[in-house]
């Protein structure tokens, strides 16, 4: 028994230098020092030739962004400015709300601006990170086409017109890939940055345990001795404010359990992002293999689902149960979520919204006859 786990340990993580030397044979002469990058070596001469004439860049992340989507916005600005002089903007749609998130801005001074307050026609190289432009949870407006993009989520259909398009699910973080990008064009982030992706990589893949490849894991051990394990720890450990121990009472407080699944209506939240961190909390109860937590914000239902079922994958699931009910969906095989437009509807119509979608999810997750019990 203790072999077999063995075994199985050092196949999902195999041996640096063997993996090394298998990924060396696959690239070419030039590319040998960066045996580890699993970008083609035909990378750097692609962003030169998309770089190049260019005078503004604007990086744009997903709607409230997560620390992966952060520190990758700050790296591919550090990349345009060291290999092709050209300053960039870093810019997010809806908040920053989840409070290591505003650490994470404010410790490592991360110069980002909310989009509503840039005018898109002063620059001429638009980049998305950690989303694509058919993913539909960025605010990039749908009649501007991002140059480039770069993501580890599944590759969306409907990206016409992207020069360059680095998106690979072999990674866990689009830090990773940021990185990989770092490290090919031989550049040397500063301990600041380097504490960014790493933290980007290290919040994606929970430490390397959820969701993470041999790229996250070389990229991991070379952000880590770069970075500031001080400032880091104050990111990791931030203060909360008030709103965040209410909604995990309310989390508790109406939690419901069915068999192997457990959901929360939250009502409405103080930010968007406590919906994905409390169903991630849930989804740590014992014998409970699906969490499913809603939240609504500033007129939109926040769903957010999460499973340790290795055989079903919850992206699927979410798109599946809320296509229908005019929002957007996305996600991973163990974490997704959606978002739902409330404006237009009344508040009796909200109420049915909200039971629909769980009541969906029971179905879908074949749990529908089972006797409701509370958490606490
Ligand atoms: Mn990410």
């Amino acid at each position: 028994m203790v072999q077999e786990k063995h075994t199985r340990g050092r196949r999902s993580v195999p041996d640096g230098r063997k993996a090394a030397r298998h990924r060396r044979k696959k690239l070419g002469e030039h590319d040998r020092r960066h045996c580890n990058s699993r970008l083609g070596k035909r990378v750097l001469e692609r962003f030169g030739r998309v770089l190049r004439g260019k005078k503004s860049s604007l990086i744009l992340t997903h709607d409230n962004p997560d620390p992966d989507a952060l520190a990758s916005a700050a790296g591919m600005a550090f990349f345009y400015e060291s290999i092709a002089n050209v300053p960039s903007r870093l810019a997010y749609g809806g908040i920053i709300g989840r409070a290591e998130n505003r650490a994470l801005v404010r410790t490592l001074k991360l110069p980002v601006t909310p989009l509503g307050r840039l005018d898109l026609d002063e620059f001429d190289l638009l980049t998305l990170v950690d989303t694509q432009h058919p993913a539909g949870n960025h605010s990039l407006p749908e009649d501007r086409t991002p140059q480039v993009v770069i993501d580890h989520h599944p590759q969306r259909s409907g990206d016409h017109g992207v020069h360059l398009a680095l998106v690979s699910d072999a990674y866990g973080a689009t830090s990773s890939i940021v990185t990989e990008i770092i490290r090919f064009a031989d550049l040397e982030p500063d301990p600041m940055l380097a504490t960014a992706l790493f933290y980007g990589v290290k919040s994606d893949t929970q430490s390397l345990v959820r969701r993470s490849t041999p790229a996250d894991v070389e990229a991991y051990r070379w952000l880590f001795s770069r970075s500031d394990h001080a400032l880091l720890a104050e990111i990791e450990h931030p203060k909360v404010p008030l709103s965040y121990f209410q909604a995990y009472h309310t989390a508790y407080q109406h939690a419901r359990i069915y068999g192997s699944v457990i959901m929360v209506d939250l009502g409405t939240v103080y930010t968007p992002d406590i919906v994905p961190e409390i169903a991630e909390r849930l989804l740590s109860l014992e014998q409970v293999n699906w969490s499913v937590a809603i939240g609504d914000y500033e007129n939109e239902l926040y769903v957010s689902v999460r499973t340790n079922d290795r055989r079903r994958n919850a992206g699927r699931q979410i798109q599946s149960l809320t296509r229908d009910l005019g929002g957007s969906a996305g996600g991973h095989g163990s974490m997704a979520g959606a978002k739902i437009p409330l404006t237009e509807r009344s508040s009796e119509e909200v109420i049915t919204l909200r039971e629909k979608i769980l009541s969906r999810f029971r179905g879908k997750l074949g749990v529908a006859d089972e006797t409701e019990s509370t958490l606490i």
